[in-house]
């Protein structure tokens, strides 16, 4: 469909009155997929309990997830962030930067109540930035795996969300896409190339997720450590606004590989020497004595 500036019938609009082909962007259908685990078993389960989903490590290698860090924005009061996390305006249009929330759209609020973090999504340039802890790995070099729940209501197509990783302690961050990929939940539109949108011609979450969506992200191949940083990042384009973007229930795991049991020489069942018959003698014939010959007596005179 070909737009020239103002909104199309889509309620799609084009920012600079240039002309875009924007059938790439229309009809935006996120990807709903199950979410694995109910966002009230792990708000109320103590941390020191909780363990990853037994579908943590997405590896045809068999392992034991170990759990890297879990985060329901649930022990903090709004707008406070948990300790570690980092909000940066990038591009900073209004001051208001992500926080947590436990209301407002886009609905629901939270995916593990009460709170999620959230970012508005104005109608201006910005680039906001939720910047996660540090990330600890727990093996050298096993996949990871990060789940979180997502719900965003961005201006199809000319607004969107990203996620990103650092692996340099948090000078540097590249797409997810560049160290994984997309097990559930993934970016279902491009940011257009026309729009003066930062993130232009990226793929992004854009358009309505209509409720929280699990996304679940795979890291196959670790080559880095000992940490990573996750952000993220909202970017809008100059115009027309969005609810705006929430993510809760972040879950990081790590592969470790369950050590394959080293087969135990069944032992060997010690073989019960027969014992060799040792040959009977076989009795020397006796021999019979021989008889002794008695001296014949001398003839008497
Ligand atoms: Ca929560
Ligand atoms: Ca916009």
């Amino acid at each position: 469909m070909i737009v020239w500036g103002g909104i199309d019938a889509f309620g799609l609009t084009n920012t600079g009155g240039r002309y875009c082909d924007q059938h790439p962007i229309a009809r935006l259908t996120p990807s709903r997929t199950p979410r694995p685990t109910p966002s009230s078993i792990v708000s109320s389960v103590p941390t020191s309990a909780r363990t990853a989903p037994p579908t943590a490590a997405a590896t045809s290698t068999p392992c034991t997830p170990v759990l890297l860090l879990i985060e329901t924005f649930d022990n903090v009061s709004p707008p406070q962030l948990p300790p570690g996390w980092i909000a940066i305006n990038a591009i900073d249009p209004d001051r208001v930067p992500w926080t947590t929330s436990n209301s407002g759209g886009p609905l629901p609020p939270a995916d593990s109540p009460p709170n999620a973090a959230f970012v508005n999504d104005p109608n201006a340039i910005s680039d906001k930035r939720l910047q996660s802890p540090s990330i600890f790995l727990s093996e050298g070099s096993e996949a990871v795996q990060i789940t979180f729940s997502n719900n965003f209501n961005l201006q199809a197509g000319f607004d969107g969300g990203v996620l990103e990783i650092s692996i340099d302690g948090g000078v540097t961050f590249q797409d997810i896409l560049a160290r994984g990929t997309f097990i559930s939940g993934g970016y279902n539109g491009m940011i257009s190339v026309c729009s003066d949108n930062p993130l232009a011609g990226r793929q992004a979450w854009t358009g309505n997720s209509g409720d929280f969506i699990t996304t679940t992200v795979s890291l196959p191949v670790v080559t880095w450590g000992p940490e990573m940083i996750l952000r993220w990042r909202m970017v809008s384009d100059s115009s027309v606004f969005g609810e705006g973007w929430r993510i809760d229930t972040l879950i990081v795991s790590q592969c470790q590989q369950t050590p394959t049991p080293t087969a135990t020489p069944s032992a060997t069942a010690t073989a019960t020497v027969t014992p060799t018959a040792t040959p009977r003698l076989t009795p020397t014939p006796r021999i019979a004595p021989t008889p002794r010959s008695r001296p014949t007596p001398a003839p008497r005179p």
